[in-house]
C-alpha cells in the first residue's frame, strides 16, 4: 500500500522518508540549560530547571584535585559558580590550577548530575535536595565559549568522564562518596570552531579549522575521554553506551581554562512521537540561541 505515488510512470517509485518517520515507540527530547536563571555566585551546589521542561534538572557542583603535582589525586569539594556568564568552578572558569603555582590544589572539575524532583536553589551542600537521578540519558554536551586567559592562539585540553550514580543521596551525603559505575563513552561530536564533520568514534588526531584536535580514551570501553586542542567557540557532545546521570568536565591544560555557557542533554522518552528531524531542530536552536 503506497503512502505516495509521485511518479505514475514508475510502478515501483520510492519516496524518501528520511527525517519524516521515527520507526520506534521511543523518542528523545533535548533540553538546554544556561546559567541566566540560576541563583548567581559561588555555591557548594546549584540546581537548575530546564526552561522548557521543569522536570529535567541539573545539579551542579564543583570539585578540585587535592594535589597540583598528581593529576590522579583525590577530588575534594570546591564550589560551582553558575550565573549568566555560564558554569565554572570557584570562579567563572574551569581551570588547570585552582589556586596558582606552588599552591597545593590542582585541576578543577565541574560535576553535573542529571536529576528531577528538586527545587531550583543554590547554597550549602547540606541543602542539596532532589527527587532522583534521571536514568534515560545517553547523549549530553556543552558549549565552550571562552578560554581563560583568552588569546586567539590559545587552545584548551579537557577530560570528560561519564558515570551512573547508584542511589540518590541528599544533603552533605551527596559529597561523601555516592557509589558510581563508569559508563563507556562511545562517540564525540565537535561542532563550531573546532568542529569535525563526522562523529568521532576512535582515538586519533583530527584536523579542524582551528588546528588539530587529539582524542584519547575513546577507543575501548573507558569512561574517560581526553580532548586536546579545543578552540572557542566549540560545542562538545558525547554519547554513551548505557545510561549516564553524572558528567565530569576537567581542565587538563597547562595554561588555559574553559568557560562553559550552556549544557544540554537528550532524554529518551518512551511513547513519544517526535520526529528525529524535529529533535535535531531543537538542538540546533538551543545552540544558536546560546552562541
Ligand atoms: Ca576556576
Ligand atoms: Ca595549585
Ligand atoms: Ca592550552
Ligand atoms: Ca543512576
Amino acid at each position: 500500500m503506497p503512502l505516495l505515488h509521485p511518479d505514475e510512470t514508475d510502478p515501483d517509485d520510492r519516496i524518501d522518508l528520511t527525517d519524516h518517520v521515527v520507526a520506534s515507540v521511543a523518542g528523545t527530547s533535548v533540553v538546554s540549560f544556561t546559567g541566566e536563571n540560576a541563583h548567581p555566585g559561588s555555591n557548594e551546589f546549584n540546581l537548575l530547571s530546564s526552561p522548557s521542561d521543569a522536570s529535567k534538572q541539573l545539579l551542579v557542583t564543583g570539585l578540585v584535585r587535592s594535589s597540583q603535582g598528581d593529576p590522579n589525586s583525590a577530588l575534594v569539594n570546591s564550589e560551582c559558580n553558575v550565573n549568566q556568564q555560564g558554569f565554572g568552578v570557584d570562579n567563572q572558569s574551569i581551570q588547570p590550577d585552582t589556586d596558582g603555582q606552588n599552591q597545593p590544589l590542582g585541576r578543577e572539575v565541574l560535576q553535573i548530575d542529571f536529576v528531577t524532583g528538586g527545587t531550583p536553589d543554590a547554597g550549602d551542600g547540606a541543602d542539596i535536595a532532589y527527587g532522583s537521578h534521571l536514568e534515560n540519558i545517553t547523549q549530553a554536551g556543552f558549549i565552550i565559549n571562552q578560554l581563560t586567559p583568552s588569546q586567539s592562539a590559545g587552545r584548551a585540553d579537557i577530560a570528560i568522564r561519564a558515570f551512573n550514580v547508584q542511589g540518590n543521596e541528599q544533603g552533605s551525603d551527596f559529597f561523601n562518596g555516592s557509589p558510581t559505575t563508569a559508563v563507556d563513552i562511545t562517540s564525540i561530536k565537535l561542532t563550531g570552531a573546532s568542529g569535525f564533520a563526522s562523529t568521532i568514534t576512535a582515538d586519533g588526531t583530527y584536523a579542524t579549522a582551528s588546528g588539530n584536535v587529539t582524542i584519547t580514551g575513546l577507543s575501548g570501553t573507558g569512561n574517560a575521554v581526553t580532548i586536546t586542542g579545543l578552540d572557542n567557540t566549540t560545542t562538545v557532545d558525547i554519547t554513551t553506551s548505557g545510561f549516564m546521570d553524572r558528567l565530569h568536565v576537567e581542565s587538563v591544560d597547562s595554561n588555559e581554562g574553559i568557560d562553559i555557557t550552556e549544557v544540554h542533554f537528550s532524554a529518551t522518552n518512551t511513547n513519544a512521537h517526535r520526529s528525529a528531524s524535529r529533535a535535531r531542530h531543537c538542538r540546533a536552536g538551543s545552540v544558536n540561541a546560546s552562541g
